[in-house]
């Protein structure tokens, strides 16, 4: 195929793994032990924040032992280097993106290191724990915070700026997504009606793999930057 002009990449938690970052979809299904919907829904907050400011306490904590693998270098180097358009859009909510030196990136299901003020609506910068006593940096009201996640049943963050670069994608890239979960997971389909070459890398098939027009199957931290040699050729 000629050069693409416009790009967008789309990336979930397998590209994260190598990093050390556990995936969603264990043997068990369950999310780090615990039920989906305990934990990653404005009712399961509703009702027992504690347990839910635990279950992304931990998460937030184990940033610090982590770092950004091949892969993310190797999207970091291309968002610099690469001439058209382009835009990441990950799933996943931790920063390793960022701290590859990715700059043209979205979070479309927020992010681990924020806060979001229930009382003054504001998003702020958050690393430590977040218990129920946590005073807003903004508006100092107590016990009002919560993780700034996009939870099942939210509406996720950027959708209007995503879906403007998925009309005007040549090249749809989705890296380590199992393709469970929407919008996420229809992304294909709309880059793909809109004239997109569409290419999957994975360890193994997503649930989307049929949509795609090419499929790698192979680590992240491998493939990855074999693809953006490649593209920047
Ligand atoms: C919404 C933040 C309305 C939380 C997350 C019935 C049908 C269709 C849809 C629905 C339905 N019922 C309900 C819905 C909607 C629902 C949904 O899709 N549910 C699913 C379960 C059916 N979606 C929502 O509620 C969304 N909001 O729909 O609002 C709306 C709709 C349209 C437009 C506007 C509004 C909001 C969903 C957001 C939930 N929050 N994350 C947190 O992180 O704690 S979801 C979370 O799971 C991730 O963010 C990601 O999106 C999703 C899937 O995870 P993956 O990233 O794919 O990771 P996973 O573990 O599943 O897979 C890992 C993959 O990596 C695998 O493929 C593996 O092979 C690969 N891999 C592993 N190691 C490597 C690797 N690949 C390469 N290298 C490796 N080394």
């Amino acid at each position: 195929m000629c050069k693409p002009d416009n790009i967008v990449i789309l990336t979930g938690a397998g590209i994260s793994a190598e990093s050390g970052v556990a995936t969603f979809r264990a043997a068990d299904g369950l999310w780090e032990g615990h039920k989906v919907e305990a934990v990653a829904t404005p009712e399961g907050f509703a009702a027992d924040p504690a347990l839910v400011h635990a279950f992304y306490d931990a998460r937030r904590a184990r940033l610090d032992e982590v770092v950004p693998n091949a892969a993310h270098e190797a999207l970091a180097l291309l968002d610099a280097e690469w001439p058209g358009e382009l835009l990441i859009v990950t799933q996943n909510v931790d920063d390793l993106h960022e701290r590859a030196g990715a700059q043209r990136l979205v979070h479309m299901h927020g992010e681990l290191l924020k806060a979001w003020c229930l009382a003054c609506d504001s998003r702020v910068p958050w690393t430590g724990s977040m218990s129920e006593a946590a005073i807003c940096p903004a508006c100092a009201a107590p016990g009002r915070l919560r993780p700034d996640i996009v939870w099942f049943g939210e509406m996720p963050y950027d959708m209007d700026r995503i879906e403007a670069a998925l009309r005007n994608a040549d090249l749809f890239v989705s890296i380590g997504t199992s393709g469970a979960v929407y919008p996420a997971a229809g992304y294909v389909q709309t880059a793909k009606y809109c004239g997109a070459h569409t290419v999957e890398i994975n360890l193994e098939p997503s649930q989307g793999s049929i949509f795609f027009d090419e499929v790698r199957l192979g680590k992240a931290g491998v493939e990855v930057p074999k693809w953006v040699e490649e593209m920047l050729a």
